[in-house]
């Protein structure tokens, strides 16, 4: 092993399928998620292959985040890449009828949760210095609005602008920041997003072609491993079949 990298969200979608493609490399693992169970599967699935640490957690609690990170036994707490990947959307339907609860789950976890974790981990990365990576996972809904993004890609764009914000402080010390801004990829992403509603989700990716996980897996390791010279400050990346929609425009 020569590497670790940080996980969070790696229980589902983009954050297993991360750990599935770091693990391939050779990467060690330090595995978050609030689903013990899933992160016990995982680790039977990858440490005949690289040392893997797991860890329940939830990111909105910030004293169980510094907690987990200055517990890391050797080799775990010499950390190379941190994936903030943990995250989610709720309530699509339009801001007037959204549940306060809905708006608040979605900024502790995509804000607070996602700023707890860069927070207790970035003095590893400081020690590790050149080369070391944050990959914030943000999403296309924070650059572009669209009905029923409300809180949700409020959100990500707060991730897109604390990530060029942390670049502008990181920029002496060799740690890189990326945006990674998905556009619609299969995942349970709407699962949750719809509280449960499978044919909801079904019907969403089935009539068309979405991005995958691994996709998404593929940019990440990607920008973990360019040279160390190298930051790609923002990566928004669509399916060929997704693109931006008209100006909505009230008519009589
Ligand atoms: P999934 O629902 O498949 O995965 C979400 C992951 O986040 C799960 O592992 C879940 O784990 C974890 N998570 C959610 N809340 C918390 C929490 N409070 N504490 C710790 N972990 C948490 O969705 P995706 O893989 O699609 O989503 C991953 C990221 O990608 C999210 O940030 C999402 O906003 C973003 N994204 C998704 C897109 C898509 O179309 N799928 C597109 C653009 C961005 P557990 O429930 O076990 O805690
Ligand atoms: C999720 C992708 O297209 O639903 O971040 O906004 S999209």
């Amino acid at each position: 092993m020569t590497q670790v990298v940080f996980i969070t969200g790696a229980t589902s979608g983009f954050g297993r399928a991360t750990a599935r493609r770091f693990a391939e490399a050779g990467w060690g693992l330090v595995l978050s998620g609030r689903r013990q169970e899933r992160l016990e599967e995982l680790k039977v699935e990858l440490e005949s292959k690289v040392p893997v640490h797991i860890a329940t957690l939830d990111v909105r609690d910030a004293t169980a985040v510094q907690a987990l990170v200055d517990s890391l036994p050797a080799p775990f707490d010499k950390i190379h890449a941190l994936v903030n990947n943990a995250g989610l959307a709720l309530a699509p339907e339009a801001a007037q009828k959204v549940a306060l609860q809905d708006w608040h789950t979605m900024i502790d976890t995509n804000i607070t949760g996602l700023v707890n974790v860069t927070h207790a981990v970035l003095p590893k990365l400081l020690e590790t210095g050149k080369g070391a990576s944050i990959i914030n996972i943000g999403s296309v809904a924070g650059e572009w609005p669209y009905p029923g993004g409300h809180v949700y890609g409020a959100s990500k764009a707060f991730v897109k602008q604390f990530s060029f914000n942390l670049r502008c402080d990181l920029v002496s010390t060799g740690v890189r920041v990326t945006d990674i801004a998905p556009g619609m990829a299969e995942t349970e992403f709407t699962l949750v997003r719809t509280k449960g509603n499978q044919a909801a989700s079904d019907a969403l990716y089935s009539t068309t072609t979405p991005l995958s996980a691994e996709d998404i897996a593929e940019q990440i390791f990607y920008v973990a491993t360019l040279p160390a010279h190298i930051n790609i400050n923002r990566l928004e990346i669509m399916p060929s079949r997704q693109a931006w929609g008209p100006f909505a425009v009230d008519r009589d």
